[in-house]
């Protein structure tokens, strides 16, 4: 089972301008084949799938466990894409076309059906497709896909973080990028420990390290990168068979921490009148209090 917290991962600047095209490219970042939607459904299905928990507990603890973080990464790229569309459209009468500049933003389908806010796909509009998911069931194939869907994600936000310098948009890749290097090196060690294979000699993929991006640099310095969290009450502690030695990039020990991160506030979105979002007036809302505190 899951359980849900109202905190989002980091704090998101939330810069008075948005981009609604950096939006459009940040989309990638969720629902592309390399974005946080597939991290978080590989995982969460080969989790589902795996065969002999009990005996293979650590590969399947670490693989249950990151499943949890990737839903968190879901909702960190989203809350991105909703603050990037801000001052996409002006209040007004319909008749003054306040949604005008959707005709020549590159995402004008958000505009049309999300009020601004994040789909479930691409950058270039494709929708996420559940035949992003692999689970083959055998556990080094699994293991070679995530390392390999990892490194193929890294790429992708060194890619993005060269497209946009929106601080909401590098806020949330230099951090993605540091959560990321963990899961590459996390798998790169469970593949080591299932077949003897040194992976993390070929790492960083690409070769650049992190601390090149301004924005990741920071999260570097915290320790941010040496940390493996459990996710859970009690659960999925045998990832420490796995996450355990020190970091090959900077030295450190690596750590598991039980639980998960402290967080930041969910960032609230105020309401587009223009785009009937949430569409409840002053009016509205008065009878709508009146309900909920009424015994019915
Ligand atoms: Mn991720």
């Amino acid at each position: 089972m899951f359980k849900r917290v109202n905190r989002l991962a980091i704090e998101l600047p939330i810069p008075e301008y948005g981009d609604a095209n950096a939006a459009a490219a940040v989309q990638e970042l969720l629902g592309g084949k390399f974005g946080e939607m597939s991290t978080l459904n590989n995982y969460m299905y080969q989790s589902f799938n795996f065969r002999q928990k009990g005996k293979l507990k650590p590969f399947y603890d670490l693989v249950a466990s990151i499943t949890a973080e990737e839903f968190g990464h879901v909702e960190l790229v989203s809350n991105t894409i909703n603050i990037l569309q801000r001052g996409t459209s002006f209040t007004a009468e319909p008749d003054l076309t306040p949604l005008q500049n959707g005709k020549d933003v590159r995402n004008t389908y958000s505009l049309i059906a999300t009020a601004q806010t994040s789909l479930a796909g691409d950058s270039m509009g494709n929708p996420w497709r559940g035949d992003y998911v692999f689970s083959s069931g055998n556990l080094v194939l699994d293991l070679l896909h995530n390392f390999f869907l990892e490194v193929g994600a890294r790429t992708h936000k060194m890619r993005v973080y060269e497209m946009t310098d929106h601080p909401t948009a590098r806020e949330m890749i230099g951090y993605l990028l540091v959560r990321g290097g963990v899961h590459i090196l996390a798998y790169a060690k469970a593949l080591e420990i299932a077949t003897g294979v040194d992976m993390t000699k070929m790492l960083p993929i690409p070769s650049l390290d992190n601390r090149v991006f301004d924005h990741a640099r920071k999260y570097e310095d915290q320790g941010v990168g040496n940390v493996l969290f459990t996710w859970s009450d009690g659960d999925y502690k045998d990832i420490n068979q796995i996450w355990k030695g020190t970091n090959p990039s900077n030295g450190q020990q690596l750590i598991v921490k039980e639980g998960i991160p402290e967080g930041a506030p969910v960032p609230d979105l105020s309401d587009l009148p223009e785009e009937f979002a949430p569409g409840i007036g002053r009016d509205e809302f008065e009878q709508i209090s009146k309900r909920l505190l009424a015994n019915m």
